[in-house]
């Protein structure tokens, strides 16, 4: 067993120092399935490379996948919290690999820094499926990917404000928006601040008067929002979008210290995206205008990809979008009780 993986790393050495990037011609990577080294049981084991627990969309996602892949269906779930470091994530693939897991899905925090580790993998026989956002790698070099349409929700946003402006005869009005950011380099953010942007640009008396990175995570948010209401009047400030719910609620209770109106029953109109229950909460309540939904049930489509590779079969696709909706004010309080993350 040693000297396989003696050999194994060996071959990676080689490969890595000869800076050979392999361009295999097919559109999907061969995969080799190498003898597991480590595990002497009949469970598919699967590693999933989480990045970190920042936000309730990321718990109901890593819930789902726990509820998924459990040892009573047939798996052995290596689950690995990537702890917000993309670093981490890269060696925890890295570990994967040494492990000689059956499938490795990697949910990457950013799209960057992916390349040799995703070589590796395939060098390893071992196929990688990539979810959540996306990572920058020839798409030859890992089997498929799935998740959200980030573009599409950024711009189903403005779609909504432009409709509830119009609804309230407020089209023509100059707008001062504030934006609120996830990390730089993940497919979330740029895919939610293009959509964004692009619909806003149409917009001649639209200005994003400030925008700032708050990580996907409440408390950020508030802190960046506390120093945005420091430089900023509120009375300027005529949306806040936020690229969650969690840093809306961070947003919200910046705003409440400084006693700033905001939502269907205050002044400034507040969207963000995810759907989390919490927001359904927050529109009910008439603090929270919409969320634009981004659904975390991303296992059951991974299921799919990895039962099609163990029959054998060719993937049709290399992307697979999952489904998702709009909620607002209005109709927050039919939907509520269906929404149990
Ligand atoms: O919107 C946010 C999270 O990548 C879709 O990451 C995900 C985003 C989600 O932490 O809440």
């Amino acid at each position: 067993m040693r000297k396989k993986i003696i050999m194994f790393w060996l071959v990676v050495l080689i490969f890595g120092l000869a800076g050979c990037s392999m361009q295999p011609e097919e559109k999907e990577p061969e995969i080799v399935r190498s003898e597991s080294l480590e595990f002497d049981d009949d469970f598919l084991h699967i590693g999933l490379i989480q990045t970190g627990k920042e936000s309730g969309w990321r718990d109901a996602n890593s819930n789902d996948y726990q509820e998924t892949f459990t040892k009573e269906r047939g798996y052995d779930l290596i689950y690995i919290d990537g702890n917000s470091s993309p670093e981490r994530q890269v060696k925890a693939m890295q570990d994967l690999i040494r492990q000689q897991v059956d499938y490795i899905i990697v949910q990457p925090i950013v799209e960057y820094g992916w390349d040799e580790a995703v070589e590796f993998a395939q060098e390893a026989g071992i196929p990688v499926i990539v979810a959540d956002r996306q990572i920058a790698v020839d798409s030859d070099k890992y089997m498929a990917w799935t998740g959200s349409d980030f573009y599409e929700e950024g711009c189903k946003a403005i779609q909504w404000l432009e409709d509830y402006l119009e609804e309230n005869d407020r089209q023509d009005e100059a707008l001062n928006i504030v934006l609120l950011e996830g990390n730089e380099g993940a497919t979330a953010t740029t895919g939610r601040t293009g959509g964004l942007m692009k619909r806003i640009e149409k917009h001649g008396n639209w200005k994003i008067i400030a925008s700032a990175c708050a990580n996907f995570t409440q408390g950020e948010a508030q802190t960046v929002m506390e120093q945005i209401l420091n430089e900023v009047d509120p009375d300027q400030i005529d949306v806040v979008i936020a690229e969650n719910d969690n840093m809306m609620f961070g947003a919200m209770k910046a705003m409440e210290r400084k006693n700033v109106s905001f939502g269907p029953e205050g002044d400034i109109i507040t969207i963000s995206f995810d759907a989390l229950r919490e927001a359904f909460e927050k529109m009910v309540d008439g603090k929270l205008h919409a969320s634009i939904e981004c659904n975390p049930h991303l296992a059951a489509s991974v299921e799919k990809i990895i039962k099609k590779l163990e029959r054998g079969e060719k993937l049709k696709k290399k992307c697979y979008y999952i489904e998702e909706k709009v909620y607002d004010f209005k109709n927050a309080s039919q939907y509520i009780k269906d929404r149990n993350y």
